[in-house]
C-alpha cells in the first residue's frame, strides 16, 4: 500500500478546491469565481486497493491584513510541515511571476509539483509557455498541467501521484472521505450560497455558525446562524420583504440535501458581530 499526504496550495483562486474534488470525484470543498473562498484546511482521503491518498485543499496564499486571514495563513503554514508532497497551483492565466515568488519563498518540507491550472482556457501555446516558466525553477520537481475538467488529465495525475507515493500505512479507514464533520460542510455549502447571490464585501464579512445539527427520523435539521459586520450587511443578506434569505435559505438547503442524501430542514439567523474577524475571540468561537 502507497500512501501520503498530499497537499494543495497557491493563490486565491488557483482551482485548488476544485481539484480536490476533481480528484476525488465527490464535492467536498466550495468552490467560487471570488477570491479568498476557502478558509480552513479540507482533507479528502482517496482510497482504492493500492494507495490512499489524503489531499489537503487550503486557503489562498495572501498577506494577511486582519486576523482571520492571519488564521487562513496558519492553515497554509500547518498544511506545508505535513505534506509528503506539495502540489503548487498556478492559473495558466495568471501572473506567473507573482506565483513564482511566493513558491519560492515557501517553507517546503516535501517535494513539490507545480499544476499549471486551467489548461482547458487556452490554447496549448500558453500553457506549455506556462509549464516551461516553471520548468527550471529549483523548488519544482516536476510541472504539470491540468484541466479539472478534463478526466484524461485526472487519470494521468492521479497515476503520477500513486507512483510518487513511498509505501506507508492507512491513515485513515478505507470508507471515509474526509476528517471533517457534515456540519461543518453544511456551513460550507451555506457560505458558498452566499459567495454565489452576494457581492462586494458581503461574503469576506460574513461567516456561518451552525448552532444546531439534529438528525431526525426522516430529516436533518439545521438551525445555521450568518454573522455579518454591520447593520446594513444584515439588511442586504435579509433583502426586500426576506427575499434574499428564502432564496439563500432555499438553495443552501438544496445543496446540503444533495451533499448528505437525505431531506433537510434549514433555519437560517442573520447576527451582527462588529469586526468579528478582528476578534480572536469570536475566530476561536467561529471555528477558524
Ligand atoms: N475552466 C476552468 N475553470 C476552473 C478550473 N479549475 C477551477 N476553475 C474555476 O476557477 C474558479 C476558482 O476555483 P476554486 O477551486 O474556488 O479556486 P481556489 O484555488 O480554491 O480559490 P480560493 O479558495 O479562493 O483560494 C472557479 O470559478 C472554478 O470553477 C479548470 O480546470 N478549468
Ligand atoms: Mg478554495
Amino acid at each position: 500500500m502507497r500512501s501520503g499526504f498530499i497537499n494543495l496550495f497557491g493563490r486565491p483562486n488557483a482551482g485548488k478546491s476544485t481539484l480536490l474534488n476533481f480528484l476525488l470525484g465527490e464535492k467536498l470543498a466550495i468552490v467560487s469565481p471570488k477570491v479568498q473562498t476557502t478558509r480552513h484546511r479540507i482533507k479528502g482521503i482517496l482510497t482504492t486497493d493500492a494507495y490512499q491518498m489524503v489531499f489537503s485543499d487550503t486557503p489562498g496564499i495572501i498577506d494577511p491584513k486582519y486576523p482571520l486571514h492571519q488564521r487562513m495563513m496558519d492553515a497554509v503554514r500547518t498544511a506545508l510541515e505535513d505534506a509528503d508532497l506539495a502540489l503548487l497551483l498556478v492559473d495558466v492565466s495568471s501572473d506567473l511571476a507573482e506565483s513564482d515568488q511566493i513558491f519560492s519563498q515557501l517553507k517546503l518540507n516535501a517535494p513539490a509539483w507545480v499544476l499549471v491550472t486551467k489548461s482547458d482556457k487556452v490554447g496549448s501555446p500558453e500553457v506549455e509557455k506556462a509549464v516551461q516558466f516553471f520548468a527550471g525553477k529549483p523548488y519544482a520537481k516536476s510541472v504539470f498541467s491540468i484541466s479539472s475538467q478534463r478526466e484524461a488529465d485526472r487519470s494521468r495525475l492521479l497515476q503520477a501521484l500513486a507512483e510518487a507515493l513511498p509505501e506507508g500505512p492507512l491513515y485513515f479507514p478505507a470508507d471515509e472521505i474526509s476528517d471533517a464533520q457534515t456540519r461543518f460542510f453544511a456551513s460550507e455549502l451555506i457560505r458558498e450560497k452566499i459567495f454565489e447571490l452576494t457581492s462586494e464585501e458581503i461574503p469576506y464579512h460574513t461567516t456561518v455558525v451552525v448552532r444546531e445539527f439534529q438528525e431526525k427520523t426522516t430529516l436533518t435539521k439545521i438551525v445555521a446562524d450568518i454573522v455579518v459586520h454591520r447593520e446594513s450587511q444584515k439588511a442586504i443578506l435579509l433583502g426586500e420583504k426576506g427575499a434574499m434569505i428564502k432564496k439563500l435559505g432555499t438553495a443552501a438547503r438544496e445543496s446540503i440535501e444533495q451533499f448528505i442524501g437525505r431531506k433537510v430542514f434549514l433555519e437560517l439567523f442573520v447576527k451582527v458581530r462588529p469586526k468579528w474577524r478582528e476578534s480572536e475571540l469570536f475566530l476561536d468561537e467561529y471555528g477558524y
